[in-house]
């Protein structure tokens, strides 16, 4: 990123922004023999290299030789200034831009009032001032810039356009990106590096910047909220509002509006209010007051979006409110500027049997209760973002309500930067859902653009994948499903495959066999995703980093037992969430005669020998789509391997590395559940036999360092004949294991103890065992460790944590007790911490002190520089943990999932004592679960 003056991006159609856009472009011809020049990514779908088919390149120089345009700035000018820079590069000449038609070829934008709304265009042929011109009339500035991509798209996929006669607009019309991206940079459920924003740098931008926003419009996208809806309070300080004008500025030209996420406890945080209550008088002029000032620090502002009591985000049901009272005291205070208030419909209580229900059991009677320039935002399924669920019940339920709908771009749950697993699919089954609210044919699609229900507010809302990786999205082929999510903003009617190709199109150019391999692989990679992860609608087969395959620690989700799995929803024996939908779909769904089997498991328990449509058992099925999948995985990445040398080298090469990852995720995903599926049901598979190894237990265990320790490995024989299994750890930097044996009847299992010697310093990591019979298969799971170094070896070792839990053996304890006392070894001086014991998992790591305020804890340091090593984490998510070593901040653990924990390592030296002062971020609690220094 270059030092680029902020006016140069300011102005959409400057050179400088040029410049840098164009550099490193394939500008020379591609070589007849041998890959085309590397690329990085960086430009996304946005490239030009020449149009390489003769006939049509000639046809094109004809038509287009300069841009007319009637302004030079705004949407309109960055029209100009794209397609100058873009069909110049396109056509291999000087795209001049002019204000009158003057000579041959002219391509005219303009506008032009139509009832197909100001984001309306058509893109035709006619004569201006008696010359043959192409004419782009965009129904207001936004429809000419979106028909000026229209027109590049076209280029850029080698359409012909003598006979352009199109009219195209929008369907929704709030179509949004959501970035999950805080404070400080970090982004929630990024996989591609930290925020694409810069936010400590603003007000400066980069060329980054611009071409995030021509991205944008690129598709068709009308505004971005640029902050997470766990929402820092500091977006809407006076400092940070000033520093967002010029991107506001940038945004506007290329027809994006900025929104941002609120805190709905600002009021308190930023106000010293000391209550939110939506009811509070001074509360109301609090946010009058506030959004009136954020307005006029950026006057065509959006609006807003909230989480409120949700995943521990404040909002009004404390203060005994609704969810509409919430969102009706934002709405007021930005009703006079314009603005709107998205409000979130993601409520639940982490509890798994009620998840479903809950956001239609808070929204559903608030129908109506909404203020007008209100939308609810709706995930698009009942739960989070699985990698199936029913359309949401909501959609069809809030006649008289705006409601959009929200959909996850970023693939928390669908294999983040390193499975391909292309959503466009995915999200076509949701907009088509007949909801029937309305009769049959009321979609989804229908009542979010607003038609079903007459409201003039509604769209869609995608929370982005986007970081601050050179190629944006670090698996490159995931810039896809950006694209794709824009275009069916814009329409969700289009073709999935015809988006499909024309992404690859744009993004690895024209050669026949790449377009047709890379939409190939596109368009069946969620298919396959499904097929290894998530059997007949199974959620939440995965561990808190929401990739990993972990079905023993949702049992809840699956509910498989010796008998069946699936969890019921029905009416007649299950939760009731069938019943939220209208007939006949609720009947569809609640008789399992008629069930659709791809949601199956999602609405019914059933017993492993019950019958799909296809006449396959359920076990049958779990079965084949796991090793079907996992093996089309294989198949993904031979293909792949087949493009090198028809698209660059370096963009193969990334994308190659990507899919070797990706085929040894899929090989565990499908080890993991089918393994865990046999262990469940013992039920032999009718196609493959196999021995396996699962975990034992459905937590990280801990090992001691040093010494030796017996690690207890679950094993299975899944064949019709006994078998000898022989299971073992691999030896890992400085660790030396053995192996251990067990003969198994047919569908037997057992444990065995193999024994390890961890090396001696704390890790944190995942154990991948082995095991061998003979010539069978074997299926193996990983199991995840955390090792302690052997107090015997330590110069201190303490477990921290309650006052009467168990200790690790040879640590010693540190609990709230503990308060200092000159030649002590330890103890907190100023006020003592609190602790907790989870009761699960081992002694070091089940329990822990811990505490929202900060508190100190003063050590007796031996002589001698040291590491000293702090372990951190919970079963539960754990907020950072900042430790300060007299008064200086030493180390700060990262957000840790439930069941994840970190060790830190810091310098002391000793013969002193040292204060360690633990904090964590505000309302939060730090962790401190272990302490050791080495000998
Ligand atoms: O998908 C879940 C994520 C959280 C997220 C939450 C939400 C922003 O795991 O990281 O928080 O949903 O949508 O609010």
């Amino acid at each position: 990123m270059t030092g680029v003056t902020r006016r140069g991006f300011v102005a959409g159609t400057s050179a400088a922004v040029a410049a840098g856009w164009l550099s490193g472009a394939a500008g020379t011809a591609w070589a007849e023999t041998g890959a085309p020049p590397d690329e990085d990514g960086s430009r996304l779908w946005l490239r030009y290299p020449p149009v390489s088919d003769r006939g049509l390149l000639d046809a094109y120089r004809r038509d287009l030789q300069y841009v007319v345009t009637p302004d030079v700035e705004g949407p309109i000018g960055s029209a100009a200034g794209e397609l100058s820079r873009a069909l110049g590069s396109l056509l291999g000449r000087d795209m001049p831009i002019r204000r009158k038609v003057d000579g041959a070829g002219p391509l005219v934008l303009r506008t032009a009032e139509s009832d197909a709304g100001p984001e309306s265009y058509t893109l035709r042929r006619g004569r201006v001032d008696g010359t043959a011109a192409v004419i782009i009339t965009g129904g207001g500035d936004r429809g000419v810039l979106y028909g000026a991509f229209h027109l590049l798209r076209l280029l850029q996929t080698h359409a012909p356009i003598d006979r352009l006669d199109l009219a195209e607009r929008p369907r929704n019309p709030l179509r949004l990106a959501n970035h999950w991206d805080n404070f400080d940079g970090s982004v929630e459920r990024g996989y591609a590096g930290r925020s694409v924003f810069g936010f400590a740098n603003l007000p400066e931008l980069t060329e980054r910047h611009a071409t995030y926003a021509r991205a944008l419009a690129s598709v068709g996208l009308n505004g971005t909220v640029i902050n997470n809806v766990n929402a820092n309070a500091q977006f809407i300080a006076p400092e940070m509002l000033i520093k967002l004008q010029p991107l506001a500025a940038l945004l506007r030209n290329w027809g994006v509006s900025l929104y941002l996420s609120l805190n709905f406890a600002s009021p308190m945080i930023l106000g010293g209010l000391a209550t939110a209550d939506p009811f509070d008088a001074g509360v109301k002029d609090w946010w009058r007051i506030k959004i009136t000032e954020i307005y006029q620090a950026v006057p065509d502002l959006g609006g807003f979006l909230v989480k409120a009591d949700s995943e521990g985000q404040p909002g009004p049901i404390s203060y005994g409110r609704t969810h509409a009272d919430g969102a009706n005291l934002i709405a007021e205070a930005a009703a006079p500027h314009g603005g709107i208030v998205m409000w979130r419909a993601f409520v639940h209580d982490f509890n798994a049997l009620e998840w479903s229900n809950k956001a239609y059991e808070t929204f559903k009677p608030l129908d109506g209760k909404f203020a007008d320039n209100a939308v609810v935002q709706i995930k698009n399924g009942p739960i989070d973002f699985q990698v199936r669920e029913p359309a949401h019940p909501l959609f069809g339920a809030l006649p008289n309500t705006n409601a959009m709908m929200e959909l996850q771009v970023t693939q928390e749950y669908t294999g983040q930067s390193t499975h391909l697993c292309y959503l466009v699919p995915q999200w076509q089954e949701v907009y088509g859902f007949d909801t029937h609210a309305d009769g049959s044919g009321t979609t989804v699609a229908k009542i979010i653009s607003g038609q079903t229900y007459g409201r003039d507010l509604g769209g869609v809302a995608g929370v982005m994948n986007f970081g601050d990786d050179t190629d944006w999205t670090r698996h490159q082929l995931a810039a896809a499903n950006t694209h794709g999510y824009g275009r069916l903003a814009w329409n969700p009617g289009l073709k999935a495959r015809d988006i499909a190709t024309e992404w690859t199109r744009q993004t690895y150019g024209n050669d026949p066999t790449a377009v047709a391999t890379i939409t190939d692989l596109l368009l069946g990679s969620w298919q396959t995703y499904l097929d290894y992860t998530n059997p007949l609608g199974v959620s939440f087969l995965i561990k808190g980093d929401h990739f990993t395959p972990s079905p023993q620690t949702n049992t809840a989700w699956h509910q498989a037992d010796a008998e069946g799995t699936g969890f019921d929803r029905t009416v007649a024996t299950g939760n009731g969430f069938t019943g939220f939908y209208h007939r006949p779909v609720a009947d569809r769904f609640e008789n399992l005669a008629d069930c659709p089997d791809e949601l199956l498991l999602f609405l019914h328990h059933v017993p492993y020998g019950h019958r799909l449509t296809t006449g396959t058992t359920v076990i049958q099925h779990v079965y084949d789509s796991h090793f079907d999948g996992a093996a089309e995985v294989g198949r993904m990445r031979d293909r792949w391997q087949g493009l090198r040398g028809r698209i660059d080298v370096k963009r193969w090469a990334d994308t190659a590395e990507r899919f070797d990852r990706h085929r040894e995720q899929a090989t565990l995903w499908r080890d993991t559940i089918a393994g865990y599926y046999f262990a469940a049901s013992r039920v032999l598979d009718e196609r493959r036999s196999w021995v396996q190894v699962t975990p034992t237990g459905n937590a990280a265990i801990c090992l001691i360092g040093g010494r030796e320790n017996q690690v207890r490995l679950t094993l299975a024989n899944a064949s019709a004949a006994e078998a000898e299994l022989v299971a073992g750890l691999p030896e890992r930097d400085g660790w030396t294991s053995g192996t251990a044996s067990l003969v198994l009847p047919s569908k037997g299992d057992g444990t065995v103890d193999v024994p390890v010697t961890p090396s001696l310093p704390p890790q944190v990591l995942t154990l991948r065992p082995t095991l061998r019979s003979g010539d069978l298969p074997a299926l193996i799971a990983e199991q995840p460790v955390i090792t302690a170094p052997a107090g015997g070896r330590c110069l201190l070792a303490v477990d921290a944590g309650s006052a009467t839990s168990p200790l690790l053996e040879g640590y010693r304890r540190l609990s709230p007790a503990d308060v200092w006392a000159d030649g002590a070894p330890y103890g907190w001086v100023g006020g003592a911490p609190q602790s907790r014991d989870r009761g699960i998992a081992d002694p070091l790591l089940r329990d822990f002190v811990n505490d929202t305020r900060a508190r100190t804890l003063r050590l007796t340091v031996p002589a001698g520089d040291h590491e000293l090593h702090l372990l951190t984490g919970d079963v539960h998510d754990s907020f950072p943990t900042t430790v300060k070593l007299d008064g200086k901040v030493v180390a700060v653990s990262e957000f840790l999932l439930g069941g994840s924990f970190a060790w830190l390592t810091i310098s002391v030296s000793g013969g002193r004592t040292v204060d360690l002062e633990f904090s964590g971020v505000p309302g939060q609690h730090w962790h401190l679960n272990g302490l050791a220094i080495l000998v």
